[in-house]
């Protein structure tokens, strides 16, 4: 299917088009070329979604490994590649720690000129784990300082002032407060990060709720993200309206697609064929192919 619209210069400033005019965003996870099909069409009584996440988990889970930056950039790229030529809306990427300051200098401008909208760095440091793992994994927060730099030298090596590098931080994900967590966003903000994505574990969301009306307080217009994982009780009307801008949904395309697929595997197995999960469980040959196109499209 040909899309149009999706050249780097006109795609790369479309993220900070959206927030200016509304404010608001839904983001849902892509990670290859099917899943941005789902993120680009996908249409509910006038709702869409404005934005596609490249997860690091989604990414490295689909290759089969864990997500502690094992997945190199080159390897990011190419998959970023795939979805951008199937579609159009812009790109947030999860670029993990953003990796030695001397690699993400490159690896910005990389991002930048293929039309990516913005990175989100997370404040980790040594073997980065996945923050929903929590207090199960060892979790290092680095140095705010030198997180700081981090950004300040990804900033200065930008070409435009479409491409948002926002700071993720992990307070809470290392079990400190939502003081540690202010400290953590002034120190970023002041180093020029083009916004503050703020995560938790835990299933309440209160510290969530907690650093957004304390952040909001204080940087109302710098964006604010959040990713309502562990806190899925929340609409997203709650987290808007105390503040957040944008909401990413992360991980459900992959966690649905998981266990339907290992469900339909054991089925298959259980049967001896394949017609209870062709009935049941799989979209039909014609909708896959309508997803796709043809080359003529
Ligand atoms: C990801 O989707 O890879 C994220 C969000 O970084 S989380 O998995 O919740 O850490
Ligand atoms: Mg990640």
């Amino acid at each position: 299917m040909c899309v149009n619209n999706n050249m780097p210069e006109v795609r790369r400033k479309r993220l900070k088009q959206i927030l200016y005019k509304k404010k608001i965003l839904r983001v849902l996870e892509a990670s290859n070329g099917l899943t941005g099909l789902i993120v680009e069409n996908t249409k509910v009584d006038n709702k869409e979604y404005d934005a596609m996440w490249l997860s690091s988990l989604c990414d490295s889970t689909l290759k089969g490994k864990p997500d502690n930056e094992v997945i190199d950039f080159s390897s990011r790229v190419k998959t970023i590649e795939e979805i951008m030529e199937v579609t159009s809306k812009p790109i947030i990427v999860d670029g993990d720690t953003g990796g030695h300051v001397e690699h993400f200098i490159y690896n910005v401008k990389t991002l930048e000129r293929i039309g990516v909208s913005a990175v989100i760095i997370e404040d980790k440091k040594g073997l980065k784990q996945n923050s929903l793992l929590g207090n199960k994994a060892v979790q290092i927060l680095e140095d705010k300082e030198i997180f700081a730099d981090k950004i300040k030298k990804g900033k200065s090596h930008l070409q435009t002032d479409d491409f948002m590098i926002i700071a993720r931080v992990e307070s809470f994900i290392a079990g400190k407060d939502v003081e540690d967590a202010m400290d953590r966003a002034d120190a970023y903000v002041k180093a020029g990060a083009d916004g503050i994505m703020i995560h938790s574990y835990k299933n309440d969301g209160q510290e969530i709720l907690d650093f957004i009306t304390r952040f909001k307080i204080k940087y109302v217009n710098i964006p604010l993200v959040v990713v309502p994982t562990a806190y899925n009780q929340f609409k997203e009307h709650e987290l808007f309206d105390r503040g957040a801008n944008i909401v990413i949904y992360a991980n459900q395309l992959l966690r649905s697609s998981y266990k339907v697929m290992t469900m339909v595997a054991e089925q298959i197995l259980k049967d001896e064929c394949s017609k209870d999960v062709s009935e049941n469980y799989c979209a039909s040959m014609e909708e896959i192919l309508k997803v796709i196109g043809d080359s003529s499209d």
